[in-house]
This record gives C-alpha cells, structure tokens and sequence, in this order.
C-alpha cells in the first residue's frame, strides 16, 4: 500500500528492492512520530493557552515526563539508524562481487560530464602517471604500455551488460560531483583525489538517466545528459569493438 502511495520510480537493479523496501520501512517508522508530535504540539496550544496563564511561568517544567519523552524519540531514532540503516549499509560496502565476475571501470567526472575508462581486452588498466597529463592525455595514461593500448574512454554514455556486476571506481577531475543513476539506486560522490569503489547488479535492460547529485557549477545540468546503457552481453561486446581505444583523448563536451 505504502509503495504505491510513495509512486516509487523504476527498480532496475538487484539492490533496488532493499533500499525501497527501507523507505517505506521509514515512511512507518515515522508515522507513530509524527502523530506524537503533533497530538504533543496540539496539547501545548490548549495547555498553556492565555486564558490559563496569564502570566508567564519562570520556574519552568519541574517534572521528568519530557526527559523520558526525549529518550524514548532517541531511543527509537537509534533503532532506525543501528537496526536498519547501517546492517543496510555495510552489507553494500563488504559484499563486493569480484572484479573477475563484473564489468570493471573507473569513472571520472568533470565540469560538466562522465568519463568512462574501461580496461578493454587484457582487462587491465594502463598506469597513470600525472607527468603524462596533456591536452590530449587529460588522464595521465603511459601510451607506451600495452595495457593502455586497449583501454576504451567513453564520454556520458556507458554500456553494461544486463545480470553482471557493475564495479565503478569513482573520482573527480575538478569539483565534488555525485554519480546518481535512480532506477539503479545508486548515488555516489566523486571526490578529486580519492578513489571510491561502488557495485551494483543491473538486472532489467534500458536506457537509464545519469544524474549529478551535487551542484557542481554553471553547468550542473548537463551533467544529466549522462546516460547508462544496459544490454544483453552480445550488445555490450558489440559496442566495446565500436568503441576507440588507446586511452584518450576524451571527446570535449561542448
Ligand atoms: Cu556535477
């Protein structure tokens, strides 16, 4: 009932149910809390109306019924984020799939796009240096390694293959951003200079939206032209030979 009445978007991953099965689990949980508050707020009115206290009470409340009051909303708050929310959470971060067993990339945003690097055939990443770093070069790859000769660089489009593990190793050439792909359940930042690991399970095929979820300057919104492609593996082998190899350069995003 609740799920309908929250219209909830798509789920196209694995995840997906979990996170809106904890939603709606909220949604519940704070019903009880808002009717308390309310019935609490409606008590006040009527208590401490003018026509009862004419003259303001500067000794204040002498009994311990808000004190109790307070520790039971905490209390009750400590369930939501110790019994739901952080089993949730590292159940996300510790049941990492294997990098044999997923479609490994590292993802690098930008003002104002996505750049996806895949490791191409040999499945390994070329090394990076920043003394490579160029125009031509914006990741820094060595061009003289063979792991970087079949690297594939897309730009705000990305293809994955239905029913396998998707690992995305999150960074940020410029400002914080925020990879959010919705029907996924997935929102990750993307910080300059750290390197965030992120999974998920896409498990129905389509074209899903990319979204920036942190305001990251003038052209923000652009960043929501970003696009994920989720296709049977045929289709996803298929657009990987389509794409160029080598490692650079990305595709200027004007
Ligand atoms: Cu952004």
């Amino acid at each position: 009932m609740m799920e309908k009445l929250l219209n909830l978007p798509v789920v196209a991953s694995e995840h997906g149910r979990a996170v809106d099965q904890f939603v709606v689990l909220v949604h519940w949980l704070m019903a009880p809390l808002f009717v308390g508050w309310l019935l609490f707020f409606l008590y006040t009115l009527w208590r401490f109306r003018s026509s009862r206290n004419r003259k303001a009470d500067y000794a204040g409340v002498q009994g311990h019924a808000s004190t109790w009051l307070e520790l039971a909303v905490v209390s009750f708050e400590g369930v939501l984020l110790i019994g739901f929310a952080i089993p949730l959470w590292a159940r996300a971060v510790d049941d990492f799939p294997l990098e044999k067993d997923a479609t490994v990339m590292r993802v690098v945003a930008e003002q104002f796009g996505w750049n996806y690097i895949l490791p191409g055939k040999d499945g390994k990443f070329g090394p990076q240096d920043l003394a490579f770093i160029s125009a031509e070069n914006p990741f820094g790859f060595d061009k003289s390694k063979p792991e970087t000769k079949d690297n594939i660089i897309a730009v705000n489009e990305i293809h994955v293959p239905v029913g396998k593990h998707v690992i995305m190793n999150f960074s940020s050439k410029d400002v914080i951003h925020s990879f959010k792909v919705v029907p996924m359940r997935v929102t990750q930042d993307c910080i300059p200079g750290i390197n965030i690991p992120q999974h998920f399970l896409p498990t129905k095929e389509g074209k899903y939206q990319v979204i920036c979820a942190q305001l990251c300057g003038n052209g923000h919104a652009a960043m929501a032209q970003g696009v994920v492609v989720v296709e049977p593996q045929a289709a996803f082998d298929a657009w990987l030979e389509s794409k160029a190899t080598g490692g650079g350069p990305a595709t200027s995003f004007e």
